[in-house]
């Protein structure tokens, strides 16, 4: 064994965990967990909250156990969901708690900025995807004087890094999801900023993943309870962390699918596309590690079928929902997944039955149907945007690759794969945290770039390839045309 050790701490919105990477003699990667949580939002006072000292107390955790298991140095990167921020006061101390992206407090918000400063504007400088909940939205509805006495805007993972360092940063791959940074100056936009009543000297300089951090703060380091870390910036979006740990090898133009809460479909490319075509179809340009840029587009994801899970009391695991969905009969019934409705519905099972009354659809009545009209309707937008994906690029996709916890789901990988008529390549799950530690071995000169990175994830973990089999043709056919027709009116 080589003697170097890797700390990834991946948190997504419904689970964190923290991992130990580390390069074995025959070159391969070999990741342990070595500790994982629940995460989730919290309801108090009728708005929705992430809860930002007990993330900090388990990434603790995390490490404390890394070193009962003879971790005495390492590296550690974070990465998180994006868009979330943390107002910091002159004392460190937080301003308010921290709000979860799905709290309704932005309902209106972009129509009413949208009035002051027109979203072509806003696309043109910063070719970031409307999504009602963009931090831009989010502190245009923040308390003003909050806002004031703010000394620094953290987004999440940069607050950890804080919490844990001392240090102040804002690492592109995230900053860039604010909506407030300048594609071409490639800084925060002063006007959008002065739009919300902002200061540039309030967030923190531009950090690349890879830039060194500095150690634990003293007082912890002086604990003994934790290994030596050197905290190093990941791509710390996690989107941004998955697409580095997508295992593409060769030369075929690939699309990635990064499958987890959201559904993140798209291409990784060496410049944006903001033209009038990318706005009208809503497709993001964000800033990705080692000057790469995310074009990508958000879906749903398996948050439909997390909220109908935990709508079950969990009676019914994950494998268990997708057993059911594939022993009913497919493209029955489907939905628009990226309709406004499904982002925090009180019931997901009751919305989906309301859409598909509201649309002349048979109701989906049991669980299989719920499920099944889920996935169908997943992968009917995969296809949907895939070939928008080719359009806006004018390269035609080789390969759809799918990362994430939602490359396990059988069905729904060859559902896709049958749409699409390409092959699939399911896997790796654990995706995030590997992009997360690619980053730490190419700042620790272990391998050399991103390249590499992706030859050795490929080799170390394999992929499970789903080859398109043509079946049920008419039946897909009739669900498309359905859905395209939605897709173009209700272009979100
Ligand atoms: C995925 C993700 C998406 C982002 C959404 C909200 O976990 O980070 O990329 O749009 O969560 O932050």
């Amino acid at each position: 064994k080589r003697d170097q050790h890797h700390i990834a701490v991946d948190i997504g919105a419904s689970s964190g965990r923290v991992v130990w990477g580390e390069i074995q003699q025959d070159g391969n990667l070999t990741l342990t967990e070595i500790h994982r949580f629940k995460n989730g939002f919290a309801e108090k006072g009728g708005h929705l909250y992430w809860d930002m000292d007990y993330l900090y107390a388990e990434i603790v955790e995390g490490l404390r156990q890394a070193k009962t298991r003879g971790i005495d140095r390492c590296t550690v990167g974070i990465d998180t969901w994006a868009v979330d921020y943390v107002l910091v006061g002159r004392n460190g101390e937080r301003i308010h708690e921290v709000y979860a992206y799905r709290d309704s407090r932005t309902e209106g918000a972009a129509e009413e900025l949208h009035g002051k400063f027109p979203f072509e504007a806003i696309y043109a400088k910063t070719g970031i995807q409307y999504l009602s909940f963009n931090t831009l939205y989010q502190l245009y509805v923040h308390d003003k004087q909050e806002l004031q006495a703010a000394e620094s805007i953290l987004l999440v993972p940069d607050y950890l890094y804080f919490r844990l360092t001392g240090r102040k940063i804002s690492e592109v791959t995230n900053a860039s999801t604010t909506a407030l940074l300048n594609l071409h100056t490639r800084d925060y936009d002063e006007e959008l900023l002065s739009l919300l009543g902002l200061a540039r000297t309030q967030f923190p300089p531009l950090t690349e993943p890879g830039e060194a951090l500095g150690g634990l703060d003293a007082a912890m380091a002086a604990s003994g309870e934790l290994p030596e870390c050197q905290f190093i910036a990941a791509a710390s979006h996690d989107t941004a962390s998955a697409v580095l740990g997508v295992p593409a090898a060769g030369h075929e133009p690939w699309a990635y699918l990064s499958s987890g809460t959201w559904s993140l479909i798209g291409v990784e490319r060496k410049a944006p596309i903001a033209g009038p075509d990318a706005l009208k179809s809503n497709y993001t340009n964000e800033w990705g590690a080692y000057g790469t840029t995310r074009f990508l587009k958000n879906i749903m994801g398996m948050w439909l079928i997390q909220k109908v899970h935990e709508e079950n009391g969990g009676r019914y695991s994950y494998g268990e929902l997708v057993e059911l969905a594939a022993s009913v009969q497919p493209f029955r019934s489907i939905i628009y997944p990226n309709a406004e409705r499904f982002l925090n519905p009180s019931s997901m099972t009751g919305e989906i039955r309301r859409y598909c009354a509201e649309t002349g659809q048979p109701l989906p009545h049991t669980l299989g149907e719920i499920a099944r009209c889920i996935f169908d309707s997943l992968a009917l937008s995969y296809y949907c945007y895939v070939k928008d994906l080719e359009q806006l690029t004018g390269e035609r996709i080789g390969r759809l690759h799918i990362v994430g916890g939602g490359s396990n789901n059988m069905l729904l990988c060859r559902i896709t794969a049958d749409l699409l008529g390409i092959a699939v390549h399911a896997g790796p799950t654990e995706s995030t945290a590997l992009g997360n530690l690619a980053v730490q071995l190419i700042s620790s000169g272990e391998i050399r770039d991103i390249h590499e990175v992706r030859d050795v994830i490929h080799r170390s973990f394999g992929v499970t390839v789903y080859e398109p089999q043509a079946t049920l043709e008419d039946m897909k056919a009739a669900a498309l045309a359905k859905f395209s027709g939605w897709h173009l009116t209700i272009r979100s």
